[in-house]
């Protein structure tokens, strides 16, 4: 794996693992809808709206291999969504065939399966449970991601990702969190394990609290050197300073399920 494409360069979860990649690969090529500024040796900027599909196949030459990370990643309007995150998925996907890139690594997220009770612990074969448009949007990468594997023989691992970042924002995040470092660990399996075919794995760090039964990614290898429980002290203040959400403290997808919620919790 020599040349990485890396799409949403330009977003947070990028910043953080740019150092790392630009150390595990001889090339990144960094893609976005806005301009990246600070573009390092090693790295090489490509601009695209995913929405087109002659940009997404101009980001995919002399590519191995395809960090995902890019769209729309919060909630939002249908139109939103589904320019970004649907047509924008597909047309990606659809242009890393056409080039015969031969690894993609999806970033899915905890939001495809959100409307589990914090109370349920789950692994990657339950059904989704999308708590909102960005949800469904990350439950149809992952669909996309097992036509592209097993129709056309693409590698793909998807990573229901959990929050990223230094340290745990909060009580939610200490289940889901998860450190830069092991994210990269994580893409790095997806990218360079000889016998994947298409996996769903949890992108979370090794959490005492965990919701998640992540022993897919443990056994392809993945060993977390981050602990949520580390950051305990901090992650509980944050949280005193939250208020109750009634509906999003039952699940794990948090307020993404309380925006909008009209359903019926005796059914959830
Ligand atoms: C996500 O998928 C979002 O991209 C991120 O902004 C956070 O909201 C995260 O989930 C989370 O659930 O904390």
């Amino acid at each position: 794996m020599k040349t990485v494409l890396l799409t949403g360069a330009a977003g947070g979860v990028a910043g953080m693992i740019r150092p790392l990649l630009r150390e595990a690969f001889d090339r990144v090529v960094l893609s976005d809808i806005r301009e990246v500024a600070d573009v390092a040796d090693g790295e090489e900027f490509r601009p695209a709206q995913l929405f087109d599909p002659a940009a997404c196949a101009r980001i995919c030459e002399g590519v191995d291999g395809i960090i995902h990370l890019g769209g729309f990643s919060v909630e939002g309007d249908w139109a939103t969504i589904n320019a970004a995150n649907i047509a924008g998925c597909y047309n990606l996907f659809e242009a890393a065939r056409q080039a015969g890139v031969g690894r993609m690594v999806f970033a899915s997220s905890n939001h495809a399966v959100g409307f589990y009770r914090r109370t349920r612990r789950i692994d990657t074969e339950r059904r989704t449970r999308p708590d909102g448009l960005y949800g469904l949007s990350k439950a149809f990468g992952e669909a996309l991601g097992s036509l592209y594997a097993d129709k056309h023989g693409m590698r793909v691992m998807s990573i229901r990702i959990g929050n990223v970042g230094d340290m745990p924002l909060d009580e939610r995040r200490l289940a889901i969190w998860i450190h830069p470092e092991d994210l990269v660990q994580l893409c790095r399996i997806g990218l360079e394990h000889p016998d994947l075919h298409c996996e769903i794995v949890y992108g979370a760090s090794d959490n005492d609290r965990a919701w998640w039964d992540n022993h897919v990614a443990y056994g392809l290898g993945y060993a977390p050197k981050h602990r949520s429980e580390d950051h305990v002290q901090h992650a509980l203040a944050e949280q005193a300073k939250l208020e109750h959400d009634p509906v999003g403290d039952l699940f794990q997808g948090g307020s993404f399920t309380s925006n909008g919620f009209a359903g019926d919790l005796d059914r959830l």
